[in-house]
């Protein structure tokens, strides 16, 4: 007969074991590593093995979804935000004032979707409609679309004062618009 919580495939020691070994080479490495950043990509490979272990000793049996959570929770708070960081840090070194203000506006979106597809809420296709509208809602996203990027493309195809005129009719049009993707009333 099978026993309700089958013995854990790993057992209680052995997970100690492999936890303690992983502190001890996340302590070497911090000894050499000086760079915050680049430690933190350290921790970002051993977080999830302490994990890891934890689920192959525990008395949940159903190690297959404790992993995949363990794998889900590890991109979300772990991977995307320093990729995330990185991406900013890197785009921070942009010399043109502009295209620094463009990128940096428009650079969090993929890690925005990418952390609403591994988050604990299933909902994705809301999450994005709301994500969506409150991105374009946001007027610092408006003054950098409208007067960087579309600014440039506009002066370069206008005249100073069309370009002008139609820089302001579409700060107009977009002043006070109020999107609504996912229909909150939001
Ligand atoms: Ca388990
Ligand atoms: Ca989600």
């Amino acid at each position: 007969m099978k026993s309700q919580n089958p013995k854990p495939k790993l057992g209680k020691i052995w997970a100690a074991l492999i936890k303690g070994a992983l502190k001890f080479v996340e302590r070497k490495l911090r000894k050499v590593i000086k760079d915050d950043i680049a430690y933190e990509g350290v921790t970002l490979l051993t977080t999830p093995l302490k994990a890891t272990a934890d689920a192959l000793s525990d008395s949940d049996p159903d190690d297959k979804a404790q992993i995949a959570g363990i794998a889900k929770r590890h991109l979300n708070i772990g991977v995307i935000p320093y990729v995330e960081r990185r991406a900013t840090d890197l785009a921070m070194k942009i010399k043109n004032d502009e295209l620094r203000q463009f990128v940096t506006t428009v650079d969090n979106i993929p890690f925005a979707v990418a952390r609403i597809y591994t988050d604990d809420n299933p909902n994705n296709d809301n999450q994005l409609l709301g994500y969506i509208e409150a991105w374009l809602e946001d007027k610092e996203n408006q003054e950098v679309i409208i007067n960087v990027a579309l600014r440039t493309l506009i002066e370069k195809v206008f005249d100073v004062e069309t370009a002008e005129f139609l820089i302001g009719l579409i700060n107009n049009q977009i002043a006070g618009i109020n999107f609504d993707f996912d229909k909150d009333g939001d």
